[in-house]
């Protein structure tokens, strides 16, 4: 068999003879040794719930057909697809959680550093949450909006309370399948229950549960996480940045910041420019200090300073590679556990922070909320002081401009103009067809694809068939890195009814709306097209479809499935990790629609993946009556002056 590709990225084709010298290999290396991968894992079909296992089904017919207890194969694929539920709901809300505590101590004003800088939202979410405004101080609003914050994950009785920003007939939807979320962490509990040996058998009923744990992510601890840390950090607005591992500089201090919260590097960022650090920084002999970010924690800071982009996350082991980097600081999740002994070879610091997530052969400097801003001088300070030991430095002069910072608020603003924000343009140009319909791309790099191919083969195909794509994660780093994320990418990838819409409004055809936990952004984007009216009354009418290309987190099943149990068709590329159970893969692949109007699917061939999402669109579209607004005839400068009309308030740019 031919040897598929490592990367399509430059950047780490360019550095892929360094990557070969690692003392542990790179990640591509490692992900060979692994060859033959066990069938019955990929399948979802091997038990080790108890201890009478491990216990493996075969799939092709044969004995054995049971586990010991005499769990079949759609029982295990359940129970483990539920768990891998519970694992990402769990990572996203806590970092909701942490968020939210973050967030206390500022309304309380015992965290040095963060403050209210959004009011607007923090009002909006008092409303949300029942919290009294009339005169009372901002302060007085926000800790009772922490309150409330934190009561959501604890709470036992639900329902969470921003089910109530999704459509009617979702909500009752909802209530009548008995998924609405009690709280947060007692949905993820009651996996953990209902998969210990002997309790939930029936892969429905252990589907339930996982519904309503992955509802109590999307909308409860993702969407915590998301508000809060815009009310905290500010609400992102378009903001112009670079990307790919260029973007490093060879005559200045460079500090990685690599995760998931933004609570540390927003510090780090201010940090970063005091006079003081600049000043130890060229008497350490550098230029200056210099940003970037690689996974969520890069997204983060992205949106809301235009910190550059190093890349995403199958490049954190190259970053280290170019010999260029002072300190890789890392938070929470999708952290490669070889980071220490790839930096041992380099003179890279691997900087933990979080008692979360330490790494053997790693520096630990613990982030102090109490004291974030000493915190992140003590981190910038040990860059710093790293700069004289630098070797080698190869840094690939591979990188891109991008525009980011299209959250659910500022794309509202930009169809609508200052005076009307809203979807009205949105969905006016899906009714006439100029707009086909919109997708979500969204998700991790897996060694099981060759690197960002597939991201960016599903939104060219989409964008090229005039599908708007709506992006966060790793995927948003990768189109960024391909020139996506610019307006001129309309002209030159855009079908011709997309691209006209992209150059009226002066936005890119690929939109970053973020971190992972910001694909809650998605979901309101979504509600909101729904509540303009137009196009259904319910998500599920939408000609809309979401798709992981590259997927391997536990966190990208659990927002696959509030995605699908919001009424979205969804499609993961890469591998599926039920398909050696047949009953309960059909369950998700097809008798789900019936339940709640969304359904997965699987497609690792990604213009295949790409071809089922324009189909489902399409589906959609004849089911709304649209398929025959879909014939457009060229247009004429009549038609485009009706067309500027439409976004006559929208502000220039
Ligand atoms: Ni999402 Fe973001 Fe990237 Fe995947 Fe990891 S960083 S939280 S899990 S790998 S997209």
């Amino acid at each position: 068999m031919a040897e598929k590709a490592r990367s399509v990225d430059r950047a780490c084709i360019e550095l892929m003879e360094e990557t070969k010298n690692f003392t542990i290999g790179s990640c591509w290396d490692r992900a060979e040794k692994q060859q033959p991968q066990c069938g019955f894992g990929l399948g979802g079909i091997c038990c080790r719930i108890c201890s009478m296992g491990p216990c493996q089904i075969n799939p092709f017919g044969d004995e054995p057909k049971r586990g010991v207890c005499g769990a079949d194969a759609d029982t295990i694929a359940a129970r483990n697809f539920i768990r891998m539920i519970a694992g990402g709901a769990a990572a996203h809300s806590d970092h909701g959680r942490g968020v939210a505590e973050v967030f206390q101590l500022a309304a309380k004003g015992e965290a040095p550093g963060y403050g209210i800088k959004d009011e607007q939202k923090l009002l909006q979410l008092a409303m949300d949450f029942g919290v009294e405004i009339g005169d009372r101080s901002v302060q007085d609003i926000a800790i009772d909006v922490g309150e409330v914050a934190m009561g959501i994950f604890g709470s036992q009785h639900g329902p969470i309370p921003f089910l109530k920003r999704a459509p009617l007939k979702r909500q009752a939807l909802w209530r009548e399948l008995g998924v609405e979320p009690r709280g947060v962490d007692r949905e993820i509990v009651e996996i953990m229950h209902r998969t210990h040996i002997g309790v939930d058998m029936d892969p429905e009923n252990l589907m339930l549960q996982g519904t309503r744990a992955a509802l109590g992510d999307g909308w409860g601890g993702s969407m915590l996480a998301t508000e809060l840390q815009d009310i905290l950090f500010h609400t992102p607005t378009p903001t112009l940045s670079r990307a790919n591992l260029g973007v490093l500089e060879a005559e200045q201090v460079n500090i990685v910041i690599h995760g998931h919260e933004p609570l540390l590097s927003e510090m780090i960022v201010a940090v970063s420019q005091e006079p003081e650090m600049l000043k130890k920084a060229k008497a350490a002999g550098a230029k200056g200090i210099n940003l970037a970010g690689i996974c969520c924690t890069a997204n983060e800071i992205l949106m809301r300073h235009g910190v550059p982009l190093a890349g995403n996350f199958l490049q954190q082991e190259s970053a280290i590679a170019t010999g260029a980097v002072e300190a890789m600081v890392v938070d929470i999740q999708c952290l490669f556990a070889s980071l220490p002994k790839v930096a041992e070879c380099y003179h890279t610091k691997v900087i933990t922070t979080a008692a979360k997530a330490k790494i053997p052969g790693a520096t630990h400097i613990q982030f102090e909320e109490h004291d974030a801003l000493n915190t992140a001088r003590k981190i910038v300070n040990a860059a710093i002081e790293n700069f004289p030991n630098r070797g080698k430095v190869r840094i690939p002069d591979v990188e891109c401009d991008l525009i980011a910072g299209f959250s659910h608020e500022t794309i509202n603003y930009l169809l609508g103009g200052v005076f009307r924000a809203s979807y009205k343009p949105l969905n006016d140009n899906i009714i006439n067809g100029r707009i086909r319909g919109v997708a979500g791309v969204v998700g991790c790099n897996n060694t099981k694809c060759t690197h960002d191919n597939d991201h960016l083969t599903v939104v060219k195909e989409l964008i090229a068939n005039d599908v708007i794509v709506l992006q966060t994660g790793c995927s948003a780093i990768a189109c960024a890195k391909e020139g996506l994320m610019l307006p001129e990418a309309a002209a030159k990838h855009a079908g011709p009814g997309l691209a006209e819409v992209c150059e009226t409004v002066g936005i890119p055809p690929v939109l970053h709306m973020g971190s992972c936990v910001d694909n809650s952004r998605i979901l309101m984007a979504a509600a909101a097209v729904v509540k303009e009216g137009g196009l259904g009354d319910d998500i599920s009418d939408l000609p809309a479809a979401g798709s992981a290309p590259e997927w391997m987190s536990e966190k990208a099943i659990s927002i696959g499935h509030y995605f699908v149990a919001s009424g979205v068709y969804t499609v993961f590329g890469a591998t599926f990790p039920t398909l050696g159970a047949p009953g309960f893969t059909d369950l998700l692949f097809n008798k789900y629609e019936k339940i709640v109007g969304g359904k997965w699917d699987f497609e690792p061939d990604p213009l295949a993946h790409a071809r089922k999402m324009i189909d489902h669109i399409d589906k959609k579209r004849r089911a709304l009556g649209l398929d025959k607004a879909k014939e457009r005839v060229l247009m004429d400068m009549a038609a485009r002056r009706e067309l500027e009309k439409e976004f006559e308030e929208q502000p220039a740019g």
